[in-house]
């Protein structure tokens, strides 16, 4: 048992031993029952019937449509593939607005078929894209947005329909993050045009790999659903012709399983959350990101933002820090998109609300293998940091003056500092 750091020479950043010995990582996928996996794949093996909309992927189809309260889904072998297919399905060209805070994918799948992502500033407390800023980012050349449930959190959704419907453009809702959450007591999954979901194996619900189209409009669905097997049974002609993006029997035996363990997961979360919060509760400058108890959340994702003002400690020494223990915690979403090529490069665009939350923010380790003792010892650690910050800091830079990667890590830590 690695003892409790009490003064800054016991951290590991500074020859402490580490406060972990296996690494706790955000995103570990969450453990399922590995004899319903088996029989499952056993099951599939049987049958002789392995992808192309096999039972177990149109079981699956039901069972996410259900918890997302619409009447269509098309499974897909990714979130990425499937927010490309909403652009093929809807003939979207030009521009497609979308908030920077958000991962990569989101603006690359629409870069991947030459359509340009229109990147605008989100709402400061909650990160999700701001209406303001999207109707003020409207061009002639928009043909859709894709708003994202930042970190599980709904958008501004009556806000965002109305919005692209006075302005005759298409919305979208990229939810990788935000399967079983609610807003206004509406499921997430039947906002906008379609929503997407992610099943990639760090998430909440994890198919290994995976995605889904979800949406009450009949006709999109059958195009998508078209489109994701080549193109075929499509009646009028595709100028893309369609695509391979089918989840395999595979997948959806694994997503049928984490299905079965969803609401488990998801007590798990919140239980960890509420610890977090708890141990972190009046850390001056450092705040645990909220999440509405009015609403169902999944709380897959526990972010942190570090004020630096007020602690003295960067969110980038922080993480470095963390990461010396073995706590491998997550940046999510720093950059931003608008900071990373290829779109750095192409626009010169300064967001500061994203600018200021995505210089801050940090995941920490949350899901089913974490313990209440973990988490009471990360946040030791953040604790401690955080209380301790410029002192921490000063340290660090003096210990590191003449390391050359390190003076560079420092100076992206003031650029950051400058930017946000
Ligand atoms: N839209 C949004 C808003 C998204 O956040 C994402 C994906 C997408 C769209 C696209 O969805 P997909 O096309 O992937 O279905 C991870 C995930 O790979 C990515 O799916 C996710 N968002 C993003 C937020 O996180 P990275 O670049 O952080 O790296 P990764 O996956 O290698 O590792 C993340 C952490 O998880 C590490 O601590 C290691 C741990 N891990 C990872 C895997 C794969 C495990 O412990 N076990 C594993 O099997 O992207």
């Amino acid at each position: 048992m690695v003892e409790m750091k009490r003064d800054l020479g016991d951290l590991a950043l500074f020859g402490g031993r580490a406060g972990f010995l296996q690494p706790l990582l955000v995103g570990r996928p969450n453990p399922i029952d590995r004899s319903r996996l088996f029989d499952r794949l056993n099951w599939a093996l049987d049958n002789q019937w392995l992808t192309n909309g096999g039972p177990l992927t149109q079981e699956f189809e039901k069972r996410v449509a259900d918890l997302a309260g619409v009447r269509n889904c098309v499974a897909t072998c990714n979130a990425t593939v499937a927010l490309q297919l909403l652009v093929h399905a809807c003939a979207l060209t030009g521009e497609v607005i979308m908030p920077a805070l958000t991962f990569a994918a989101t603006a690359h799948a629409v870069r991947w078929l030459g359509l340009e992502p229109v990147f605008c500033d989100v709402d400061p407390l909650t990160g999700c894209v701001d209406p303001e800023q999207v109707q003020a980012a409207i061009t002639p050349r928009t043909s859709a947005i894709f708003a994202v449930h930042l970190w599980g959190r709904p958008c501004d959704v009556d806000g965002l329909e109305k919005l692209a419907a006075d302005a005759g453009v298409r919305l979208f809702f990229d939810a990788a993050h935000a399967i079983g959450n609610t807003s206004a007591g509406r499921p997430v999954g039947g906002f906008g045009g379609a929503e997407v979901f992610s099943f990639h194996a760090t998430k909440v619900v994890n198919s290994f790999e995976g995605g889904a189209v979800v949406t009450d409009d009949d006709e999109l669905a059958r195009r998508v659903r078209a489109l994701h097997n080549f193109g075929l049974g499509l009646e009028e002609v595709s100028s893309a012709g369609g695509t391979n993006a089918k989840m395999s029997e595979a997948s959806a035996a694994m997503g049928l399983t984490s299905l079965d363990a969803f609401e488990e997961v998801v007590r798990h979360n919140k239980s960890n959350y509420e610890h977090y919060r708890t141990e972190l509760s009046g850390v001056p400058g450092v705040a645990v990101l909220a999440f509405d108890e009015n609403e169902q959340n999944n709380y897959q994702y526990l972010v942190v933002q570090i004020d630096e003002d007020v602690t003295g400690l960067h969110r980038d020494l922080l993480l470095r820090l963390l990461r010396a223990e073995n706590v491998v915690a997550q940046p999510y979403f720093s950059p931003a998109c608008h900071q990373l090529e290829p779109y750095r490069s192409r626009r010169n665009v300064h967001l500061p609300h994203t600018e200021r939350l995505s210089a801050r923010v940090i995941a920490l380790p949350t899901g089913s293998t974490v313990s209440r003792e973990d988490i009471r010892r990360v946040c030791d650690i953040v604790r401690l940091a955080a209380t301790r910050g410029a002192e921490l800091t000063a340290r660090w830079r003096q210990a590191h003056s003449d390391d050359q990667p390190t003076a560079r890590v420092m100076r992206d830590i003031s650029e950051w500092t400058r930017v946000g």
